[in-house]
Formats: C-alpha cells, structure tokens, sequence
C-alpha cells in the first residue's frame, strides 16, 4: 500500500479516533489547507476580508465570555481585538467563533478559524503533529482540583476512589490520569464533552471533585450558585502555558501574529499604555521610534502598517492592562500576577527586540 492510500484507507479512524482524544490528528484537510495557503497567506485572506475570523471558549469569565448584551470579553479576546487593530485599525472588526475543547483544532485546521485564542496549552505535540503554530505564551497556569469546603479533601491522596469531573478533549484529562497513576491513587473518572455539563454534575454532587487549569476553577467558581461554599486546593498538577495558535505552514501570518502578541508585552515594558501613548509620538528613543513606526519599516516588512503597534496600544492597551481588566484586583477573579508578571518584576513575560 503507498503512502497516499494508507493515508486515504485510516482516515476515518483517525477522526473518530479524536472524537475522545486530546489531540485531532493532522489528517488530509490540513495539508489541503497548507496547500492552499502556500500560495495565498491568510494575512492576505484576513485584510482582504477586512474582519478576523477569531476561535474562543465564550464560557470562560476573564478569558473569553459571552455577557448578556452579547458582548464578548476577556484575555482571549482582547488578543483577537489586537489582531484585528493591527490589520484595520478597528478592535471590533472580528466575528468570535465558540469551540469547545475537542471542536477547537479541526476548526484551525480546516481554516473554520484564522486564529484560536482559547486557554490552550502550548504543548509537544499540538505544535508537532496536530497542524498548530503557537504564538507567544500570553498566560502561564497549571492545573488544580476543586472541591466542596465541607467535603473534608485537602490532598490528592483524600480523593482516592472518588468522582473526578473533567472535560474530554484536554490536557486536564490526561494530567489527572498521570498524577494517579503516579501515585497509585484510584479514582474515577467523569469526562464530559461539555463544560457546563461537568460543573452542573460537579454542582449536584455526582462528582467528589472537579479538575481544570486553576484560572478555570477560580472563573467558574464566580458563576456557580455559592461560590463561597468550594475551595480550590493547593496541589499543582501540572505547568499549562496558554498560547493562540495558528494553522502550520504559513509563516507569514504566523509571525504576524507572533509579533502582535509580543507588542502587547513590549508597550507594557517600554511603560506605554492606553492613556499615555500620544506622549511618546514625539520620543528620540530609537527603541520607542522604531516600535511605534514613526521611524523604520517594522511593520511592513512582515505586511502590517508600521504603526500596528499604536494602533494596539490605542485601542486595546498594552498587557498588563489587559490583564488587570479582564484578571486584576477590581475583577472578580483577582487572580495575582505571579508568573504572568513582566520578566523585569520577577516574571515570566519577555518581548524578543523589536529591531
Ligand atoms: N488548557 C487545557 C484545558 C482547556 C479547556 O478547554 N478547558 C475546558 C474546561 S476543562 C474549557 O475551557 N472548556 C470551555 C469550553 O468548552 O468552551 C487545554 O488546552 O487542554
């Protein structure tokens, strides 16, 4: 049998395959796609659109949530309203696309999406071999456990033989999996394709226990009936660098991207902001100058206006005050910056030099 028709003979069970599995195969659609886009990058197809096509959760308060005036908000979000400041000079000009976890990469395969910006892990291999590229990390988390106050859990060991809540389709099912096998703790396992789902059974008590990236729990804790009334225990389960993504094998867009992503941390190291940036228009600073397109040819080298980087800044802001909108203490997560901190204040976030 040749390459192609081995191919063509295991494909279906490759989809069915994903069905239950974290990751969705890289099967024939991905190298259709990659085929088109080697002739037509999807920066060209995102401004000739003049709209970003942007892949989220819609169920995440603080990343990506859906109010009741159908207004999209949160991290996620704004990474996607940055883009499409970048491209149009309009943070609105973008149509938010809901993917739960298993929907999420077919549809940056299948160019459903232009961009996934969905508290994803950047892992091995979601960027070897499910088609993805990742653009910078924009929030370092890990996994933690959820339990009821009055249950009496404090450890990973008091969970042994009881019902854990997680969602199909994510690093959380298989990190939970690890840590138990690990230490020879038995549970069981409650893997629900869909998120409401598994908080309502956790809610009603079928579940002992639920597991998800700790910036998870703390959003959904502010959404369940008493939030008082659930810890979060100390136990990490693991590291979950969170990263938009783009489909492999278009370069172009993917840097693009990539570069979007690192002025929201360069503005917020070079002290430029929302309410300031008009301060710095006339700026001797080289760094500043070329940053801010009034000097050099940054942006255009790549196929964005010199000055994508103002125009982020003016609309959106730089990353901590995203940060502190959708994360910080007048939220109601007031989830603490820790790692998520510039690199110069003991941090984790860096900006390669823009030069
Ligand atoms: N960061 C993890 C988990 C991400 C994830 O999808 N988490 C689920 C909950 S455990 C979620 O956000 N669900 C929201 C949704 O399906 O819209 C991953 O990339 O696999």
């Amino acid at each position: 049998m040749d390459k192609k028709t081995l191919i063509l003979a295991i494909a279906p069970l490759l989809v069915s395959l994903s069905a239950c599995s974290t990751e969705v195969a890289n099967t024939g659609n991905t190298s259709n796609t990659q085929a088109t886009q080697a002739t037509r990058s999807r920066l060209d197809i995102v401004k000739s659109r003049g709209q970003l096509i942007c892949g989220v959760s819609g169920e995440l308060p603080g990343f990506s949530f859906v109010g009741s005036d159908g207004k999209y908000s949160g991290l996620d979000v704004d990474v996607c309203r940055a883009i499409a400041a970048a491209l149009f000079d309009k943070p609105d000009a973008v149509e938010y696309r809901n993917l739960n976890a298993k929907e999420r990469f077919t549809a940056v395969q299948t160019s459903e999406v232009d961009v996934l910006s969905r508290n994803t892990t950047f892992t091995l291999s979601r960027d070897t071999s499910v088609g993805l590229e990742f653009a910078p990390i924009v929030f370092y988390d890990g996994q933690g456990i959820m339990v009821r106050k009055n249950s009496g859990i404090k450890t990973l060991a008091d969970l042994k033989d009881k019902a854990i809540c997680t969602q199909t389709g994510t690093t959380n099912e298989q990190n939970l999996a690890d840590q138990m096998r690990k230490r020879g703790i038995p549970y069981k396992p409650l893997v629900f394709e869909d998120v409401n789902t598994a908080y309502a059974t956790y809610v009603q008590g079928r579940c002992d226990a639920v597991t998800s990236d700790k910036s998870q729990l703390i959003s959904r804790r502010t959404i369940l009936p008493k939030p008082e009334e659930h810890v979060i225990l100390d136990e990490n389960l693991s590291s979950e660098p969170f990263a938009p993504a783009v489909a492999d094998g278009d370069s172009k867009w993917a840097n693009a991207v990539k570069w979007i992503v690192y002025s929201l941390i360069k503005a917020e190291e070079l002290g430029i902001n929302s309410q300031n940036f008009a301060k710095f228009a006339n700026s001797n600073d080289p760094e500043i100058k070329r940053f801010l397109g009034t000097e050099g040819n940054l942006g255009q080298g790549m196929g964005l206006p010199n000055d994508f980087a103002l125009r982020i800044i003016k609309h959106v802001g730089n990353y901590g005050e995203i940060y502190d909108r959708n994360l910080g203490p007048k939220t109601k997560l007031n989830f603490p910056r820790g790692r998520n901190q510039l690199w110069t204040k003991g941090g984790l976030l860096f900006s390669p030099p823009f030069r």
